[in-house]
C-alpha cells in the first residue's frame, strides 16, 4: 500500500489550534487578505507579525492529539509508503512522532530572511526592527509560510507521490484552498480509491469514493487499526 495522506487544519482543531472556515474560525475573526498574503505584508508588516506572533505562541502551547498520534504510527509502519502532506503550519505531526512530513504552506517555527533568504528555526515574536541571524540586515524577516498568491512547496514531490499512491486520505481540510483542494480529483482522474474524514461534508466532498465523519480524534485511529492493526493495548473499538 502506498498511500498519500493530506491534512488540513481540522486534524489539530482538538489540540486547541483554531480552523481557519468553520464557525469563529480564524478568518471569521482576522481578515486574511489583511494578513495572509504577500501584499499585506508589504503595507503593514507589523500587523502580520501580530497575528503570526499569536498563533506561534499559541502552537507553543499546544500539544499533539490522538490524530496525530495516529498518523505518527502509521508512518513508523508504512515508513516511505506514506507520503504525509499537511496544509497545516504546526509542527504537531512531528512532536507526535511522524517521521518525514511535507508542509506545503511552510512552517510557523521558521522564519525566513526576504534579504538573503535565510531560513532560521524561529519561536520568538518577529518585528519589523528583527534582524536576520545570517546576514544581520533588519526589515526583511518574516513568517516562513505560503501566503495566498504564492507558490506552495515541494509541488514537485507532491505529484511524483500523487502519481504513485494506490490510495488518497483527506483529514479535516474544507477543499477550499487550491492546488490542495484539486488533489483528490487528481486522484480519482488515476482511478485510486479516495477517502476523506471530516466532520462534515468539504466543498469537495462530491470527489471521493467514501467518507467517515466524526472528530478527527475518533476517526483517524479507527482508520489506522484498520489499516495496520490495533494499537498494542488499545481498547476494542464499540
Ligand atoms: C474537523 C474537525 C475535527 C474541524 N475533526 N475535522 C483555483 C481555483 C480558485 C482559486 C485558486 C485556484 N488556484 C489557486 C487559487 C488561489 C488560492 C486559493 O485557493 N484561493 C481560494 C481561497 C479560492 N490559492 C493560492 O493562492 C495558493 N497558491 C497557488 O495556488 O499558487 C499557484 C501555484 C499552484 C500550484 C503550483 C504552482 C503554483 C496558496 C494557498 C496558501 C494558503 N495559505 C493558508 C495560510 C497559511 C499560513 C497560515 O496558517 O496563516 O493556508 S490559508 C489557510 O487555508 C491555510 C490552510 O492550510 C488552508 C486550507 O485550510 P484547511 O486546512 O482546509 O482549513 P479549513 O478551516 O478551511 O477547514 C477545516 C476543516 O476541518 C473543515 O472541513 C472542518 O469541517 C474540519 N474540521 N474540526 C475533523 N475535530
Amino acid at each position: 500500500m502506498r498511500l498519500f495522506v493530506l491534512t488540513g487544519a481540522g486534524v489539530s482543531a482538538e489540540s486547541g489550534l483554531g480552523t481557519f472556515r468553520d464557525r469563529g474560525g480564524i478568518w471569521a475573526k482576522f481578515d486574511p487578505m489583511r494578513l495572509a498574503t504577500p501584499q499585506a505584508f508589504a503595507r503593514d508588516p507589523a500587523e502580520v507579525h501580530a497575528f503570526y506572533n499569536l498563533r506561534r505562541r499559541n502552537l507553543l502551547a499546544a500539544a499533539p492529539n490522538a490524530a496525530h498520534d495516529a498518523l505518527a504510527r502509521l508512518s513508523a509502519a508504512l515508513r516511505s509508503d506514506l507520503f504525509l502532506c499537511t496544509q497545516n503550519v504546526d509542527d504537531l505531526h512531528e512532536r507526535a512522532g511522524a517521521d518525514t512530513v511535507h508542509h506545503m504552506h511552510g512552517e510557523l517555527l521558521n522564519a525566513r530572511c526576504l534579504r538573503c533568504g535565510a531560513v532560521h528555526p524561529w519561536r520568538e515574536d518577529l518585528a519589523t526592527g528583527t534582524a536576520c541571524p545570517a546576514c544581520h540586515r533588519a526589515g526583511g524577516m518574516r513568517p516562513d509560510v505560503v501566503w495566498f498568491g504564492e507558490t506552495p512547496r515541494g509541488m514537485d514531490a507532491i505529484e511524483t507521490a500523487l502519481s504513485r499512491a494506490d490510495r488518497f486520505v483527506a483529514i479535516g481540510t474544507s477543499g477550499a484552498v487550491y492546488p490542495a483542494a484539486g488533489f483528490v480529483a487528481a486522484a480519482r482522474a488515476r482511478g485510486i480509491s479516495t477517502l476523506e474524514l471530516n466532520l462534515a461534508p468539504p466543498d469537495n466532498a462530491r470527489d471521493f469514493d467514501d467518507a467517515l465523519y466524526g472528530p478527527a480524534t475518533v476517526t483517524v485511529p479507527r482508520l489506522v487499526a484498520s489499516l495496520i492493526g490495533p494499537e498494542p493495548g488499545a481498547p476494542e473499538p464499540r
